[in-house]
């Protein structure tokens, strides 16, 4: 079955999926390191790349392949590559997209590691960047330089929320002769297709939504040329941050619910931001579905939906979010997001802590701010946890 034409659904529980000799319903675990060839001739034609097949796990493996084809479909991209982890996705693409002496411009809030990595070890190699408030394009503008290859957004952002217009941003990228990236690890493929808004190149951290079990770490990658797509692929396989068999099988299973998933944490998530808001120890809320967020309204236009991760404010600051953090019971006190579970963290000391406090606060992502992971629970036991864990407030 051709999936491609299909719906969204559709394509969640069957693109990827391929015939095999016992009609088997879902993609089995090929768990082998490597494949053994007909004859000599066989192993250099698929080496030459022209036969199709598979050669070794680290340069492919039909499980891989699987969930590469199923993103790559829910993305509208040309293909995808899996990687170990989000991280393996990041580093991948700026190693395969970014050279000595090149620039890159980056949303300021993105997740702590993502500016970490570029700031701390990319620069050893001479690559410059800048980190902006890409919500407002001028900063976009002024930033960009003759030698920027790169734009590379985070919408929304981790954890302060913040939404970039991404055709705009693909706009300025495109003038320039650079290419945008765009972390859709926030939205999921379900609410937002930066592909099709003029994004290059999407990546993700599937280790959140799209597997949604917080089971598993890995990421992924799609491509919407071919060319983009050999390229990247061709980075990976000299890096070695593959995705194993195992971990790609896990995310194929998770990823069929994706849609109930998310449509469920948000119907929480849009009951819980307003209760937050309301509460007389919160100071603000940051939730992309309240007309209170800034960009309420481009999240609304370039996204199907507002998503489940809610930031907040204590009035009584820091140590009155450490007095939550500290008495939630069914939340867990844990990093991590967009899986079925509710989780709450503090960014500044926990995901955020390798920031710079003065680029943290620049980027929004105060001292005081909790962010909030909203799952698929009751809506009754989140609001009544999270209640009893403010009450405990001095
Ligand atoms: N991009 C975004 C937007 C992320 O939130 C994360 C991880 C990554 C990339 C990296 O993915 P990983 O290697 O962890 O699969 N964000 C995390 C967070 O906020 N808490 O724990 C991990």
């Amino acid at each position: 079955m051709d999936t491609r034409t299909k719906g969204f659904n559709t394509k969640l529980v069957h693109a990827g999926i391929r015939e095999d000799a016992y009609g088997s319903v879902v993609t089995p675990i090929y768990q082998t390191s490597t494949f053994a060839f007909r004859n000599a001739q066989q192993g250099a034609d698929r080496f030459a790349g022209t036969e199709e097949g598979y050669i070794y796990t680290r340069i492919g493996n039909p499980t891989t392949t699987a969930l590469e084809e199923n993103v790559a479909q829910l993305e509208n991209g040309f293909g995808a590559t899996a990687m170990a982890s989000g991280m393996g996705a990041v580093s991948t693409l700026y190693l395969a997209l970014l050279s000595s002496g090149d620039h890159m411009v980056s949303t300021d809030s993105v997740y702590g590691p993502s500016r970490g990595l570029m700031e701390k070890h990319m620069s050893r190699f001479g690559v410059e960047s800048s980190y902006v408030d890409t919500s407002d394009l001028e900063n976009l503008r002024r930033a960009m330089r003759p030698n920027t290859k790169v734009v590379y957004i985070e919408s929304p952002s981790n954890p302060a929320m913040s939404v970039t217009d991404i055709k705009a941003a693909g706009e300025i990228a495109h003038a320039a002769g650079a290419l945008l990236i765009v972390d859709n690890t926030f939205a999921s493929p379900h609410l937002q297709k930066p592909l099709d808004l003029g994004a290059d190149v999407v990546l993700h951290s599937v280790t959140k939504f799209i597997n949604g079990h917080a089971d598993i770490v890995g990421g992924i990658v799609v491509a919407k040329t071919e060319a983009l797509h050999k390229q990247i692929r061709a980075m990976l396989i000299n890096l070695g941050a593959n995705m194993d068999p195992h971990q790609a099988y896990m995310v194929s299973r998770g990823i069929k619910t994706l849609a109930l998933r998310v449509e469920r944490a948000e119907e929480n998530a849009r009951k819980v931001a307003p209760w937050l808001e309301a509460h007389p120890q919160v100071a603000w809320v940051r939730y992309i579905g309240l007309v209170s967020h800034p960009q309420h309204e481009l999240a609304k236009r370039q996204m199907t939906g507002f998503g489940s991760m809610i930031a907040f404010e204590l009035k009584g600051g820091i140590e009155a979010g450490r007095i939550v953090m500290d008495n939630v019971q069914l939340a867990g006190l844990a990093v991590s997001l967009g899986g079925v579970e509710t989780l709450i963290s503090h960014p500044a000391s926990m995901t955020h802590a390798s920031m710079a406090r003065e680029n943290r606060v620049a980027a929004g992502i105060t001292d005081g701010l909790v962010r909030l992971s909203v799952g698929i629970e009751d809506l009754e036991d989140i609001l009544s946890d999270l209640d009893q864990a403010l009450g405990r407030i001095g």
